[in-house]
Protein backbone atom coordinates (compact mmCIF):
# COMPACT_ATOMS: atom_id res chain seq x y z
CA UNK A 1 0.00 0.00 0.00
CA UNK A 2 2.18 2.28 1.18
CA UNK A 3 4.00 4.05 -2.22
CA UNK A 4 7.82 4.54 0.11
CA UNK A 5 9.45 0.98 0.96
CA UNK A 6 10.73 3.14 4.22
CA UNK A 7 7.09 2.98 5.14
CA UNK A 8 5.49 0.25 6.49
CA UNK A 9 1.68 0.17 6.11
CA UNK A 10 0.95 -0.78 9.76
CA UNK A 11 2.27 -1.20 12.89
CA UNK A 12 0.54 -3.89 15.93
CA UNK A 13 1.11 -3.47 18.79
CA UNK A 14 1.02 -6.59 21.39
CA UNK A 15 1.33 -10.64 20.30
CA UNK A 16 -1.88 -11.46 22.28
CA UNK A 17 -5.09 -12.44 20.98
CA UNK A 18 -5.84 -9.09 19.18
CA UNK A 19 -2.36 -8.71 17.70
CA UNK A 20 -2.00 -12.39 16.50
CA UNK A 21 -5.60 -11.55 14.69
CA UNK A 22 -4.55 -8.22 13.70
CA UNK A 23 -0.79 -9.57 11.92
CA UNK A 24 -2.90 -11.91 10.60
CA UNK A 25 -5.96 -10.17 8.60
CA UNK A 26 -3.53 -7.14 7.75
CA UNK A 27 -0.85 -9.34 6.48
CA UNK A 28 -3.62 -11.78 4.46
CA UNK A 29 -4.93 -8.26 3.34
CA UNK A 30 -1.39 -7.62 1.37
CA UNK A 31 0.01 -4.87 3.82
CA UNK A 32 3.24 -5.13 5.09
CA UNK A 33 3.61 -5.31 8.93
CA UNK A 34 5.55 -5.46 11.75
CA UNK A 35 4.01 -5.80 15.73
CA UNK A 36 6.25 -5.68 18.27
CA UNK A 37 5.88 -7.47 21.83
CA UNK A 38 7.10 -6.27 25.27
CA UNK A 39 7.18 -9.72 26.76
CA UNK A 40 9.94 -12.44 24.82
CA UNK A 41 6.70 -14.77 24.17
CA UNK A 42 3.35 -15.01 22.50
CA UNK A 43 0.59 -14.66 24.89
CA UNK A 44 -0.17 -11.20 25.42
CA UNK A 45 -2.56 -11.25 28.94
CA UNK A 46 -1.90 -15.00 29.40
CA UNK A 47 1.65 -14.45 29.38
CA UNK A 48 1.78 -12.00 31.98
CA UNK A 49 -1.25 -13.59 34.02
CA UNK A 50 0.02 -16.91 34.74
CA UNK A 51 -0.73 -16.76 38.52
CA UNK A 52 -1.51 -20.06 40.02
CA UNK A 53 -5.00 -20.87 39.38
CA UNK A 54 -4.95 -18.13 36.32
CA UNK A 55 -7.88 -19.42 33.80
CA UNK A 56 -10.54 -18.08 31.59
CA UNK A 57 -13.75 -17.79 32.75
CA UNK A 58 -15.58 -18.05 29.33
CA UNK A 59 -15.88 -21.59 27.76
CA UNK A 60 -13.40 -22.47 25.61
CA UNK A 61 -15.77 -23.03 22.76
CA UNK A 62 -16.35 -19.33 22.69
CA UNK A 63 -12.95 -17.92 24.39
CA UNK A 64 -11.38 -18.88 21.06
CA UNK A 65 -11.05 -17.65 17.31
CA UNK A 66 -13.90 -18.45 14.72
CA UNK A 67 -11.68 -17.31 12.12
CA UNK A 68 -10.30 -20.56 10.54
CA UNK A 69 -12.94 -23.88 11.30
CA UNK A 70 -9.91 -26.26 10.77
CA UNK A 71 -8.62 -24.18 13.56
CA UNK A 72 -11.38 -25.40 15.79
CA UNK A 73 -11.46 -28.67 14.48
CA UNK A 74 -7.74 -29.55 15.29
CA UNK A 75 -7.25 -27.63 18.51
CA UNK A 76 -8.17 -30.07 21.59
CA UNK A 77 -9.06 -27.99 24.43
CA UNK A 78 -8.40 -29.68 27.59
CA UNK A 79 -11.06 -28.55 30.27
CA UNK A 80 -14.77 -26.31 29.81
CA UNK A 81 -12.56 -23.47 31.14
CA UNK A 82 -8.91 -23.83 30.16
CA UNK A 83 -6.13 -22.67 31.95
CA UNK A 84 -3.51 -19.50 31.19
CA UNK A 85 -0.77 -22.41 30.57
CA UNK A 86 -3.14 -24.23 27.84
CA UNK A 87 -4.64 -20.41 26.54
CA UNK A 88 -0.73 -19.91 26.10
CA UNK A 89 -0.05 -23.10 23.94
CA UNK A 90 -2.90 -22.27 22.05
CA UNK A 91 -2.09 -18.97 20.76
CA UNK A 92 1.84 -20.33 20.39
CA UNK A 93 0.06 -23.16 18.11
CA UNK A 94 -1.80 -20.38 16.32
CA UNK A 95 1.44 -18.22 15.88
CA UNK A 96 3.31 -21.46 14.58
CA UNK A 97 0.26 -22.70 12.33
CA UNK A 98 -0.31 -19.11 10.41
CA UNK A 99 3.26 -18.05 10.43
CA UNK A 100 2.79 -14.98 12.66
CA UNK A 101 6.10 -15.14 14.40
CA UNK A 102 7.94 -13.64 11.35
CA UNK A 103 6.33 -10.45 11.74
CA UNK A 104 6.70 -10.35 15.55
CA UNK A 105 9.48 -8.54 17.45
CA UNK A 106 9.86 -9.64 20.84
CA UNK A 107 11.16 -7.71 23.91
CA UNK A 108 10.04 -4.91 22.57
CA UNK A 109 8.07 -2.11 23.63
CA UNK A 110 6.75 0.71 21.79
CA UNK A 111 7.32 3.81 23.81
CA UNK A 112 5.98 6.67 21.15
CA UNK A 113 4.20 7.58 18.78
CA UNK A 114 4.11 10.85 16.89
CA UNK A 115 1.86 11.51 13.71
CA UNK A 116 3.63 13.35 11.11
CA UNK A 117 0.85 15.54 9.63
CA UNK A 118 2.79 16.43 6.29
CA UNK A 119 3.51 12.61 5.19
CA UNK A 120 0.22 11.07 6.92
CA UNK A 121 2.26 8.79 9.01
CA UNK A 122 3.04 7.60 12.59
CA UNK A 123 6.59 7.71 13.76
CA UNK A 124 7.12 5.02 15.70
CA UNK A 125 10.01 4.63 18.67
CA UNK A 126 10.83 1.55 20.40
CA UNK A 127 12.41 0.50 23.38
CA UNK A 128 15.44 -1.03 21.51
CA UNK A 129 16.03 2.74 20.44
CA UNK A 130 14.81 2.51 16.89
CA UNK A 131 12.31 4.30 14.53
CA UNK A 132 10.07 3.36 12.01
CA UNK A 133 7.28 4.89 10.23
CA UNK A 134 4.16 3.49 9.46
CA UNK A 135 0.85 4.67 7.94
CA UNK A 136 -1.26 2.73 10.83
CA UNK A 137 -0.55 1.72 14.27
CA UNK A 138 -3.02 -0.81 15.38
CA UNK A 139 -2.17 -0.82 19.49
CA UNK A 140 -3.76 -4.60 20.23
CA UNK A 141 -2.34 -3.88 23.86
CA UNK A 142 -5.13 -5.27 25.51
CA UNK A 143 -7.98 -3.83 28.04
CA UNK A 144 -6.34 -5.21 31.09
CA UNK A 145 -2.39 -5.25 30.61
CA UNK A 146 -1.26 -2.65 33.17
CA UNK A 147 -0.74 -4.07 36.64
CA UNK A 148 -2.04 -1.36 39.21
CA UNK A 149 -0.15 -1.17 42.58
CA UNK A 150 -1.28 -1.40 45.46
CA UNK A 151 -0.73 2.33 46.68
CA UNK A 152 0.28 0.82 50.52
CA UNK A 153 2.90 2.35 52.51
CA UNK A 154 6.59 0.69 52.65
CA UNK A 155 5.86 -2.26 50.01
CA UNK A 156 9.95 -1.94 49.24
CA UNK A 157 10.95 -2.63 52.83
CA UNK A 158 9.56 -6.28 52.47
CA UNK A 159 12.30 -8.78 52.56
CA UNK A 160 10.53 -11.27 51.44
CA UNK A 161 9.52 -12.36 47.42
CA UNK A 162 6.47 -9.95 45.78
CA UNK A 163 4.58 -10.47 42.70
CA UNK A 164 1.45 -8.82 41.08
CA UNK A 165 -0.69 -11.51 39.60
CA UNK A 166 -0.24 -9.25 36.52
CA UNK A 167 3.61 -9.56 35.90
CA UNK A 168 3.33 -13.32 37.01
CA UNK A 169 7.40 -14.43 36.88
CA UNK A 170 8.78 -16.88 34.43
CA UNK A 171 9.81 -19.18 36.57
CA UNK A 172 7.28 -20.43 38.51
CA UNK A 173 7.89 -19.97 42.84
CA UNK A 174 7.72 -22.23 45.07
CA UNK A 175 4.57 -22.00 47.65
CA UNK A 176 5.19 -25.28 49.98
CA UNK A 177 5.94 -23.98 53.86
CA UNK A 178 5.23 -20.38 53.18
CA UNK A 179 3.41 -17.82 54.96
CA UNK A 180 1.57 -16.29 51.67
CA UNK A 181 -0.58 -13.23 51.64
CA UNK A 182 -3.08 -11.97 49.25
CA UNK A 183 -3.91 -8.48 48.63
CA UNK A 184 -7.21 -7.99 46.32
CA UNK A 185 -9.96 -10.62 46.19
CA UNK A 186 -11.32 -9.75 42.38
CA UNK A 187 -11.11 -12.27 39.56
CA UNK A 188 -7.49 -13.05 40.34
CA UNK A 189 -7.47 -13.16 43.73
CA UNK A 190 -10.11 -15.43 44.15
CA UNK A 191 -8.43 -17.52 41.75
CA UNK A 192 -4.95 -17.70 43.64
CA UNK A 193 -7.04 -17.62 46.50
CA UNK A 194 -8.80 -21.07 45.82
CA UNK A 195 -5.56 -22.71 43.86
CA UNK A 196 -2.81 -21.91 47.15
CA UNK A 197 -5.47 -23.23 50.35
CA UNK A 198 -3.59 -25.72 51.34
CA UNK A 199 -0.86 -25.54 48.52
CA UNK A 200 1.14 -23.39 51.45
CA UNK A 201 2.01 -23.23 55.11
CA UNK A 202 -1.00 -20.26 55.80
CA UNK A 203 -2.67 -18.05 53.43
CA UNK A 204 -3.56 -14.25 54.93
CA UNK A 205 -6.56 -13.09 52.34
CA UNK A 206 -6.86 -9.30 52.78
CA UNK A 207 -9.94 -8.63 51.29
CA UNK A 208 -10.90 -4.50 51.18
CA UNK A 209 -14.38 -5.36 49.56
CA UNK A 210 -15.83 -8.88 49.41
CA UNK A 211 -17.24 -9.83 46.21
CA UNK A 212 -20.13 -12.13 44.69
CA UNK A 213 -18.35 -15.75 43.72
CA UNK A 214 -20.56 -18.36 41.89
CA UNK A 215 -19.62 -21.48 40.99
CA UNK A 216 -17.32 -22.31 37.88
CA UNK A 217 -18.29 -26.07 37.83
CA UNK A 218 -14.81 -26.74 35.37
CA UNK A 219 -14.20 -30.03 34.34
CA UNK A 220 -12.51 -32.01 31.89
CA UNK A 221 -13.46 -32.71 28.66
CA UNK A 222 -14.01 -36.27 26.71
CA UNK A 223 -13.82 -36.74 22.95
CA UNK A 224 -17.54 -36.89 22.79
CA UNK A 225 -17.76 -33.41 24.29
CA UNK A 226 -15.43 -32.34 21.60
CA UNK A 227 -16.67 -33.94 19.11
CA UNK A 228 -20.35 -32.07 20.18
CA UNK A 229 -18.79 -29.09 20.30
CA UNK A 230 -17.46 -29.22 16.52
CA UNK A 231 -20.34 -30.49 15.53
CA UNK A 232 -22.28 -27.40 16.58
CA UNK A 233 -19.39 -24.74 15.87
CA UNK A 234 -20.80 -23.31 12.80
CA UNK A 235 -24.62 -22.41 14.51
CA UNK A 236 -22.47 -21.74 17.74
CA UNK A 237 -20.80 -18.76 16.24
CA UNK A 238 -23.29 -17.31 14.11
CA UNK A 239 -25.41 -16.76 17.16
CA UNK A 240 -22.55 -15.30 19.42
CA UNK A 241 -22.53 -12.81 16.54
CA UNK A 242 -25.92 -11.41 17.66
CA UNK A 243 -26.19 -11.72 21.10
CA UNK A 244 -25.76 -8.89 23.99
CA UNK A 245 -22.61 -10.63 25.73
CA UNK A 246 -20.83 -12.53 22.05
CA UNK A 247 -21.61 -15.70 23.44
CA UNK A 248 -24.67 -18.64 22.28
CA UNK A 249 -26.63 -16.94 25.37
CA UNK A 250 -30.35 -15.62 24.76
CA UNK A 251 -31.44 -13.05 27.62
CA UNK A 252 -34.74 -13.15 28.64
CA UNK A 253 -37.08 -10.32 28.89
CA UNK A 254 -39.45 -11.06 32.34
CA UNK A 255 -38.94 -9.72 35.53
CA UNK A 256 -37.98 -11.33 38.37
CA UNK A 257 -40.44 -9.17 40.14
CA UNK A 258 -43.27 -10.75 38.41
CA UNK A 259 -42.00 -14.22 39.46
CA UNK A 260 -43.37 -16.58 42.38
CA UNK A 261 -40.69 -16.86 45.37
CA UNK A 262 -41.17 -20.51 44.30
CA UNK A 263 -40.28 -19.87 40.37
CA UNK A 264 -37.30 -17.50 41.24
CA UNK A 265 -35.89 -19.87 43.62
CA UNK A 266 -35.60 -22.66 41.41
CA UNK A 267 -34.15 -20.45 38.44
CA UNK A 268 -31.67 -19.43 40.83
CA UNK A 269 -30.63 -22.59 42.29
CA UNK A 270 -30.13 -23.93 38.56
CA UNK A 271 -28.05 -21.35 37.80
CA UNK A 272 -26.30 -22.22 41.04
CA UNK A 273 -26.02 -25.78 39.97
CA UNK A 274 -25.42 -25.41 36.62
CA UNK A 275 -23.35 -22.08 36.59
CA UNK A 276 -21.31 -20.15 34.46
CA UNK A 277 -20.80 -16.88 34.25
CA UNK A 278 -24.14 -15.42 33.06
CA UNK A 279 -25.84 -17.88 34.37
CA UNK A 280 -27.56 -15.77 37.23
CA UNK A 281 -28.11 -12.51 34.95
CA UNK A 282 -29.90 -15.39 32.75
CA UNK A 283 -32.76 -16.00 35.43
CA UNK A 284 -34.71 -12.44 34.42
CA UNK A 285 -34.26 -9.47 31.95
CA UNK A 286 -33.81 -7.20 35.23
CA UNK A 287 -31.30 -8.34 36.92
CA UNK A 288 -28.94 -5.98 35.79
CA UNK A 289 -31.45 -3.03 35.55
CA UNK A 290 -33.59 -3.48 38.48
CA UNK A 291 -32.43 -2.75 41.90
CA UNK A 292 -35.24 -4.59 43.57
CA UNK A 293 -34.71 -7.80 41.09
CA UNK A 294 -30.84 -7.29 41.62
CA UNK A 295 -31.58 -7.77 45.52
CA UNK A 296 -32.87 -10.98 45.07
CA UNK A 297 -29.67 -12.44 43.40
CA UNK A 298 -27.48 -10.38 45.93
CA UNK A 299 -29.62 -12.20 49.01
CA UNK A 300 -29.38 -16.33 47.61
CA UNK A 301 -25.86 -16.25 46.51
CA UNK A 302 -25.50 -14.17 50.69
CA UNK A 303 -27.44 -17.11 51.72
CA UNK A 304 -25.27 -19.47 49.98
CA UNK A 305 -21.92 -17.91 51.78
CA UNK A 306 -23.45 -18.23 55.44
CA UNK A 307 -24.33 -22.22 54.52
CA UNK A 308 -20.84 -22.62 53.01
CA UNK A 309 -18.50 -21.20 55.72
CA UNK A 310 -18.86 -22.46 58.88
CA UNK A 311 -17.77 -19.61 61.27
CA UNK A 312 -20.37 -17.29 61.31
CA UNK A 313 -18.05 -13.94 61.59
CA UNK A 314 -15.98 -14.79 58.61
CA UNK A 315 -19.02 -14.94 56.50
CA UNK A 316 -20.27 -12.06 57.71
CA UNK A 317 -16.96 -10.60 56.42
CA UNK A 318 -17.78 -12.52 53.36
CA UNK A 319 -21.00 -11.18 52.55
CA UNK A 320 -20.77 -8.61 49.20
CA UNK A 321 -22.86 -5.49 50.12
CA UNK A 322 -22.22 -1.96 48.72
CA UNK A 323 -22.84 -2.24 44.95
CA UNK A 324 -25.52 -4.41 42.52
CA UNK A 325 -24.42 -7.95 41.62
CA UNK A 326 -22.82 -8.25 38.53
CA UNK A 327 -22.12 -4.56 37.73
CA UNK A 328 -18.59 -5.70 39.27
CA UNK A 329 -17.49 -8.76 36.98
CA UNK A 330 -18.42 -11.66 39.56
CA UNK A 331 -15.92 -14.29 39.97
CA UNK A 332 -15.77 -17.97 39.32
CA UNK A 333 -14.76 -20.64 41.99
CA UNK A 334 -16.36 -23.70 43.27
CA UNK A 335 -14.17 -23.41 45.89
CA UNK A 336 -13.65 -19.97 47.35
CA UNK A 337 -15.84 -19.99 49.71
CA UNK A 338 -15.10 -23.47 51.62
CA UNK A 339 -11.00 -22.27 51.83
CA UNK A 340 -11.99 -20.27 54.36
CA UNK A 341 -13.35 -23.28 56.70
CA UNK A 342 -9.41 -24.44 56.66
CA UNK A 343 -7.19 -23.46 59.79
CA UNK A 344 -4.56 -22.69 57.57
CA UNK A 345 -6.35 -19.68 55.89
CA UNK A 346 -7.35 -16.68 57.27
CA UNK A 347 -9.44 -13.14 56.23
CA UNK A 348 -8.42 -10.21 57.21
CA UNK A 349 -11.24 -7.35 56.49
CA UNK A 350 -9.44 -4.43 55.86
CA UNK A 351 -12.39 -2.16 56.33
CA UNK A 352 -12.75 -2.69 59.95
CA UNK A 353 -8.44 -3.55 60.11
CA UNK A 354 -6.87 -1.39 57.62
CA UNK A 355 -3.27 -2.41 56.98
CA UNK A 356 -1.04 0.50 58.16
CA UNK A 357 2.47 -0.43 55.80
CA UNK A 358 3.86 -3.21 54.79
CA UNK A 359 7.19 -4.06 56.42
CA UNK A 360 10.50 -6.37 56.16
CA UNK A 361 8.54 -8.95 58.11
CA UNK A 362 5.09 -8.59 56.39
CA UNK A 363 1.92 -6.41 56.94
CA UNK A 364 1.63 -4.82 59.97
CA UNK A 365 -2.74 -4.11 60.42
CA UNK A 366 -3.93 -1.97 63.27
CA UNK A 367 -4.34 -5.01 65.17
CA UNK A 368 -0.95 -6.24 64.86
CA UNK A 369 2.05 -7.53 62.18
CA UNK A 370 0.95 -10.58 60.19
CA UNK A 371 4.46 -12.08 59.24
CA UNK A 372 4.76 -13.53 55.58
CA UNK A 373 7.34 -15.28 53.14
CA UNK A 374 5.49 -13.99 49.95
CA UNK A 375 3.24 -11.22 49.35
CA UNK A 376 0.73 -11.71 45.94
CA UNK A 377 -0.65 -8.19 44.86
CA UNK A 378 -3.90 -9.09 42.94
CA UNK A 379 -4.37 -5.58 43.02
CA UNK A 380 -6.43 -5.07 39.25
CA UNK A 381 -5.22 -3.11 36.23
CA UNK A 382 -5.03 0.21 35.02
CA UNK A 383 -7.63 -1.14 32.67
CA UNK A 384 -9.04 -0.08 29.54
CA UNK A 385 -7.13 3.09 28.64
CA UNK A 386 -3.73 2.36 30.80
CA UNK A 387 -1.95 0.46 28.04
CA UNK A 388 -2.08 3.16 25.50
CA UNK A 389 -1.99 6.38 27.91
CA UNK A 390 1.62 4.62 28.58
CA UNK A 391 2.62 5.36 25.49
CA UNK A 392 3.66 8.61 24.72
CA UNK A 393 1.33 9.00 21.72
CA UNK A 394 1.09 12.89 19.88
CA UNK A 395 -1.62 13.29 17.57
CA UNK A 396 -2.54 16.40 15.15
CA UNK A 397 -1.13 19.63 16.34
CA UNK A 398 1.20 17.39 18.64
CA UNK A 399 -1.29 16.68 21.44
CA UNK A 400 -0.80 14.44 23.48
CA UNK A 401 -3.44 11.38 24.06
CA UNK A 402 -2.81 12.01 27.95
CA UNK A 403 -3.99 15.38 27.43
CA UNK A 404 -7.11 14.15 25.71
CA UNK A 405 -8.01 12.19 27.52
CA UNK A 406 -7.23 13.87 30.90
CA UNK A 407 -11.44 14.45 31.92
CA UNK A 408 -12.08 10.60 30.51
CA UNK A 409 -11.24 8.63 27.22
CA UNK A 410 -12.97 9.59 24.09
CA UNK A 411 -13.31 7.68 20.87
CA UNK A 412 -15.83 6.85 17.89
CA UNK A 413 -17.41 3.33 18.71
CA UNK A 414 -13.88 2.26 20.73
CA UNK A 415 -12.03 2.15 17.56
CA UNK A 416 -10.58 5.94 16.57
CA UNK A 417 -10.29 8.67 18.93
CA UNK A 418 -10.77 12.18 17.11
CA UNK A 419 -7.01 14.09 16.32
CA UNK A 420 -5.04 10.85 15.89
CA UNK A 421 -5.94 9.70 12.25
CA UNK A 422 -4.81 5.89 11.10
CA UNK A 423 -4.84 4.65 15.06
CA UNK A 424 -7.25 2.19 15.44
CA UNK A 425 -7.72 1.08 18.82
CA UNK A 426 -8.76 -2.99 19.14
CA UNK A 427 -11.64 -3.12 21.71
CA UNK A 428 -10.92 0.16 23.33
CA UNK A 429 -13.09 2.48 25.17
CA UNK A 430 -16.61 3.08 24.28
CA UNK A 431 -16.72 -0.45 22.49
CA UNK A 432 -17.99 -3.40 23.96
CA UNK A 433 -14.78 -4.99 25.00
CA UNK A 434 -14.91 -6.69 28.55
CA UNK A 435 -18.47 -6.55 29.08
CA UNK A 436 -18.76 -9.32 25.73
CA UNK A 437 -16.73 -12.73 25.10
CA UNK A 438 -13.51 -10.73 24.11
CA UNK A 439 -12.19 -12.81 21.52
CA UNK A 440 -15.32 -12.64 19.74
CA UNK A 441 -15.05 -8.82 20.35
CA UNK A 442 -11.28 -9.05 18.61
CA UNK A 443 -12.13 -10.61 16.25
CA UNK A 444 -15.34 -8.40 15.10
CA UNK A 445 -12.73 -5.20 16.09
CA UNK A 446 -10.11 -6.44 13.92
CA UNK A 447 -12.39 -7.50 10.79
CA UNK A 448 -13.46 -4.12 10.60
CA UNK A 449 -10.18 -2.44 10.83
CA UNK A 450 -8.43 -4.44 8.40
CA UNK A 451 -12.07 -3.96 5.94
CA UNK A 452 -11.33 -0.24 6.61
CA UNK A 453 -7.79 -0.58 5.49
CA UNK A 454 -8.82 -2.05 2.60
CA UNK A 455 -11.57 0.58 1.54
CA UNK A 456 -8.85 3.23 1.91
CA UNK A 457 -6.40 1.48 -0.44
CA UNK A 458 -9.34 1.02 -2.99
CA UNK A 459 -10.14 4.75 -2.56
CA UNK A 460 -6.86 5.74 -2.49
CA UNK A 461 -7.62 7.88 0.75
CA UNK A 462 -4.60 8.57 3.10
CA UNK A 463 -6.08 8.95 6.22
CA UNK A 464 -9.07 8.38 8.60
CA UNK A 465 -9.77 10.18 11.37
CA UNK A 466 -12.89 10.16 13.91
CA UNK A 467 -15.30 12.80 13.33
CA UNK A 468 -15.35 14.88 16.60
CA UNK A 469 -19.10 15.74 16.87
CA UNK A 470 -19.38 12.24 15.99
CA UNK A 471 -17.06 10.82 19.04
CA UNK A 472 -18.76 13.34 21.47
CA UNK A 473 -22.56 11.90 20.33
CA UNK A 474 -20.89 8.19 20.70
CA UNK A 475 -19.51 9.05 24.42
CA UNK A 476 -22.70 10.47 25.39
CA UNK A 477 -24.94 7.44 24.04
CA UNK A 478 -22.60 5.09 25.72
CA UNK A 479 -22.95 7.41 29.13
CA UNK A 480 -26.98 7.10 28.13
CA UNK A 481 -27.08 3.21 27.88
CA UNK A 482 -25.42 2.93 32.00
CA UNK A 483 -27.65 5.25 33.18
CA UNK A 484 -30.14 2.69 32.35
CA UNK A 485 -28.54 0.25 34.09
CA UNK A 486 -27.02 -0.65 37.70
CA UNK A 487 -23.58 -0.72 36.64
CA UNK A 488 -23.36 3.15 37.33
CA UNK A 489 -23.90 2.07 40.82
CA UNK A 490 -20.84 0.42 41.04
CA UNK A 491 -17.05 1.75 41.77
CA UNK A 492 -15.79 -0.32 39.54
CA UNK A 493 -12.70 -0.40 37.02
CA UNK A 494 -15.29 0.01 34.13
CA UNK A 495 -15.11 3.66 35.18
CA UNK A 496 -11.69 3.81 36.30
CA UNK A 497 -12.33 3.86 39.92
CA UNK A 498 -9.88 1.44 41.11
CA UNK A 499 -7.18 3.99 39.94
CA UNK A 500 -6.57 6.88 42.15
CA UNK A 501 -6.80 9.78 40.07
CA UNK A 502 -7.86 8.66 37.17
CA UNK A 503 -10.78 10.07 35.53
CA UNK A 504 -13.99 8.44 36.23
CA UNK A 505 -16.31 7.64 33.45
CA UNK A 506 -17.94 4.50 32.36
CA UNK A 507 -15.74 3.05 29.98
CA UNK A 508 -17.11 0.20 27.78
CA UNK A 509 -20.01 -0.11 25.45
CA UNK A 510 -23.24 -1.74 27.48
CA UNK A 511 -25.35 -1.95 24.06
CA UNK A 512 -24.82 -5.56 23.62
CA UNK A 513 -21.91 -7.05 21.17
CA UNK A 514 -24.49 -7.35 17.95
CA UNK A 515 -26.00 -4.65 18.02
CA UNK A 516 -22.70 -2.85 18.54
CA UNK A 517 -21.61 -5.13 15.33
CA UNK A 518 -24.41 -3.91 13.16
CA UNK A 519 -23.78 -0.40 14.19
CA UNK A 520 -20.09 -0.72 13.07
CA UNK A 521 -21.54 -2.78 9.69
CA UNK A 522 -23.79 -0.07 9.63
CA UNK A 523 -20.96 2.83 9.14
CA UNK A 524 -18.87 0.87 7.21
CA UNK A 525 -21.06 0.76 4.43
CA UNK A 526 -22.49 3.95 4.65
CA UNK A 527 -19.10 4.99 3.80
CA UNK A 528 -17.74 5.76 7.07
CA UNK A 529 -20.25 7.15 8.53
CA UNK A 530 -18.97 9.94 11.30
CA UNK A 531 -15.19 9.06 10.18
CA UNK A 532 -13.39 12.08 8.59
CA UNK A 533 -11.58 11.01 5.25
CA UNK A 534 -8.83 12.76 3.86
CA UNK A 535 -6.31 12.60 0.46
CA UNK A 536 -3.34 13.99 1.34
CA UNK A 537 -3.58 16.20 4.20
CA UNK A 538 -6.90 18.12 3.63
CA UNK A 539 -9.55 16.95 5.90
CA UNK A 540 -12.99 16.48 4.03
CA UNK A 541 -16.23 16.70 6.21
CA UNK A 542 -17.52 13.80 7.91
CA UNK A 543 -18.57 11.14 5.45
CA UNK A 544 -21.53 11.93 6.29
CA UNK A 545 -23.98 13.72 9.05
CA UNK A 546 -23.68 12.07 12.36
CA UNK A 547 -26.96 13.00 13.21
CA UNK A 548 -28.66 10.21 11.79
CA UNK A 549 -26.07 7.79 14.22
CA UNK A 550 -28.18 7.91 17.49
CA UNK A 551 -30.97 7.82 15.21
CA UNK A 552 -30.14 3.85 15.47
CA UNK A 553 -33.51 2.39 17.45
CA UNK A 554 -31.34 -0.55 17.39
CA UNK A 555 -28.75 0.51 19.84
CA UNK A 556 -31.03 1.06 22.25
CA UNK A 557 -29.16 -1.40 24.75
CA UNK A 558 -30.10 -2.91 28.33
CA UNK A 559 -27.09 -3.81 30.94
CA UNK A 560 -24.72 -6.37 29.64
O1 LIG B 1 -8.63 -7.01 39.48
P1 LIG B 1 -9.90 -6.28 40.17
P2 LIG B 1 -8.48 -8.52 38.99
N1 LIG B 1 -5.61 -2.40 49.12
O2 LIG B 1 -9.69 -4.83 39.91
C1 LIG B 1 -8.31 -4.87 45.60
C2 LIG B 1 -10.41 -10.06 34.36
N2 LIG B 1 -9.97 -11.35 34.86
O3 LIG B 1 -7.11 -8.67 38.48
O4 LIG B 1 -12.75 -3.81 45.17
C3 LIG B 1 -6.42 -3.46 49.23
O5 LIG B 1 -11.16 -6.88 39.78
C4 LIG B 1 -9.67 -4.46 45.09
O6 LIG B 1 -10.47 -4.02 46.15
P3 LIG B 1 -11.69 -2.98 45.85
C5 LIG B 1 -11.84 -9.81 34.79
O7 LIG B 1 -12.50 -9.07 33.81
C6 LIG B 1 -10.61 -12.44 34.37
O8 LIG B 1 -8.92 -9.46 40.04
O9 LIG B 1 -11.11 -1.92 44.94
N3 LIG B 1 -7.06 -4.01 48.21
C7 LIG B 1 -10.12 -5.79 44.48
O10 LIG B 1 -10.54 -6.68 45.47
C8 LIG B 1 -11.63 -9.01 36.04
O11 LIG B 1 -12.74 -8.23 36.41
C9 LIG B 1 -10.25 -13.66 34.85
O12 LIG B 1 -12.06 -2.48 47.17
C10 LIG B 1 -6.90 -3.45 47.01
C11 LIG B 1 -8.82 -6.31 43.88
O13 LIG B 1 -7.76 -5.68 44.58
C12 LIG B 1 -10.43 -8.18 35.66
O14 LIG B 1 -9.61 -9.06 34.93
C13 LIG B 1 -9.27 -13.81 35.80
C14 LIG B 1 -6.08 -2.33 46.82
C15 LIG B 1 -8.68 -5.96 42.42
O15 LIG B 1 -9.69 -6.60 41.70
C16 LIG B 1 -9.63 -7.64 36.81
O16 LIG B 1 -9.52 -8.64 37.82
C17 LIG B 1 -8.64 -12.68 36.28
C18 LIG B 1 -5.41 -1.80 47.94
N4 LIG B 1 -4.62 -0.73 47.85
C19 LIG B 1 -9.00 -11.45 35.78
N5 LIG B 1 -6.10 -1.99 45.51
C20 LIG B 1 -10.96 -14.82 34.34
O17 LIG B 1 -11.26 -14.94 33.17
C21 LIG B 1 -6.93 -2.88 44.92
N6 LIG B 1 -7.41 -3.76 45.82
C22 LIG B 1 -11.37 -15.83 35.29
Amino acid sequence: MSQDPKVIDAVVVGAGFAGLYAIKRLRDAGFSVQAFEAGDGIGGTWYWNHYPGARVDLECWDYSYSFSPELQDEWEWSHRYPTAQELMAYLEHVADRFRLREQIQFNTRVDAAEFIEAENVWLVRTSDGKTLKTRFLVPATGGLSVPKPPEIPGIETFKGEAYHTGRWPRKEPTYEGKRIGVIGTGSSGVQVIHTLAGKCKHLTVFQRTAVFVVPCKNHPLTPEMRQRARATYAERRALSRITRFGIPAAMPNDSALDATPEERKAKFENAWINSQLLGFRQCFGDILSNTEANELVAEFIRDKIRETVKDPETAKKLLPYGFPFGTKRPCLSDTYYSVYNRDDVSLVDLKSTPIVRVVPEGIETTEGLIELDMLIFATGYDALTGALTHIDVHGIGGRKLNDKWAEGAKTYLGLMTAGFPNLFTVTGPGSPGPLANMSMSIEQHVDWIADCMVYLRAHGIDRIDADKASEEAWMQHVQEVVSRTLYDKAQSWYRGANVPGKPQIFLPYLGGHGNYRKKCNDVAEAGYEGFVLARGKTAAAPARGEASLMADAGLAGGGV
